[in-house]
């Protein structure tokens, strides 16, 4: 039985040896060491053997599961790891490639122009109004003294929708709000879309505005033209001359657009300038009572002055640009150029 014993972990220790798949290794550990394997058959006589012999036979059938369970788990140690090195080297990586470059996307021109305005606003104290961009009768017209009847409201002008309501067609109803909450002095600009149903080289449906508005105790028509002076020579250079034009809005009274002197011809003339050698930048105004009356403000005790302008105009004529869908249509060559 010891001689069995024996010639059975030989065998045994061979064939681990030569095995060269964990599954197979499996199937030998069955085989040798399975509650019907050949260990367990090869012991199956010791309850015959007398007292003295089957403490030793026993011993020797512990030393045989031993070493026979050892030489399993070894060889599964080194076909595990001769596994993981054969995957490791397949999914090798080379950290001496280049890698893939991911495109950096850039600020976008109308952006630029608006942050500017937004830069020099901040410089003089102002702060940042919003609101939304679908607004009611009252707010977008009413308020602020267009009243039924008043050309702009056609609806051939603005995007009306079913219930009456409309896409702003200024920014101007952010300021009627923030008037309505009766917390004064104010100092606000408020830069946004704004909607109009108009489309050419130099209109587009939708469009971005900077408004700006002052309201206080004295504020003056003075104020006015020192802000608008102030912004316009910061933004295209402080030695350009800058003039005040009579005008007409029916929110502010008397009314103004502001120019500024020729920045590709100096005041010669030029094409850009049709000739004139001022180029227009904005409109404002004194605000008018009428609208103070609509948000409930004392005309007497209170005076205001407001403005606006278009970022697409002042990018177009900053920049050269000829065509203003050229901002909307994501054709990176074109926004690259900024
Ligand atoms: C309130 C009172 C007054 C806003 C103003 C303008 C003059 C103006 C145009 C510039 C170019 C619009 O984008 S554009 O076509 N805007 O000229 N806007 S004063 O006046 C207000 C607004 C709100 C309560």
């Amino acid at each position: 039985m010891q001689n069995k014993l024996k010639e059975l972990q030989t065998t045994a220790l061979a064939s681990i040896s030569q095995t060269d798949s964990i599954k197979s290794l499996e199937e030998l550990r069955i085989k040798y060491l399975g509650k019907k394997g050949e260990l367990t058959a090869a012991l199956s006589g010791l309850g015959n053997l007398s007292s003295t012999e089957r403490p030793l036979i026993g011993k020797i059938g512990n030393e045989v599961k031993s070493a026979i369970t050892a030489a399993l788990d070894k060889r599964l140690a080194a076909l595990e790891n001769a596994e993981l090195q054969k995957k490791l080297s397949a999914d090798v990586i080379d950290i001496t490639l280049p890698g893939r470059r991911i495109p950096a996307g850039r600020t976008h021109i109308l952006t630029t122009v608006e942050n500017e305005v937004r830069r020099i606003f901040s410089e003089l104290g102002y702060t940042i109004a919003e609101g939304p961009e679908i607004e009611d009768d009252f707010h977008n017209f009413e308020a602020l003294n267009m009243p039924e009847n008043h050309p702009a409201r056609d609806m051939q002008d603005s995007f009306y929708l079913d219930d009456g309501r409309l896409l702003r067609t200024h920014t101007s109803p952010v300021q009627v709000r923030v008037l309505e909450k009766g917390v004064l002095p104010v100092k606000v600009i408020v830069p946004g879309r704004v909607y109009r149903c108009d489309a050419d080289v130099t209109h587009s449906p939708v469009f971005h505005q900077v408004e700006g508005l002052v309201v206080g105790e004295d504020v003056t028509f003075g104020d006015l033209k020192g802000t608008l002076e102030f912004f316009i020579k910061k933004m295209f250079g402080a030695e350009r001359r800058v003039r005040f034009r009579n005008s007409f809005f029916p929110f502010t009274e008397p009314s103004a657009e502001v120019d500024v002197e020729c920045f590709v011809c100096g005041g010669e003339g030029c094409p850009l300038c049709k000739s004139t050698g001022w180029i227009e930048i904005l409109g404002s105004g004194s605000v008018d009572p009428a609208v103070f009356e609509a948000v409930r403000i004392d005309p007497e005790k209170y005076t205001g002055f407001a403005f606006g302008l278009g970022i697409e105009r002042i990018a177009m004529l900053k920049y050269g640009v000829k065509d203003i869908r050229l901002f909307y249509a994501s054709d990176l060559r074109f926004l690259r150029q900024f």
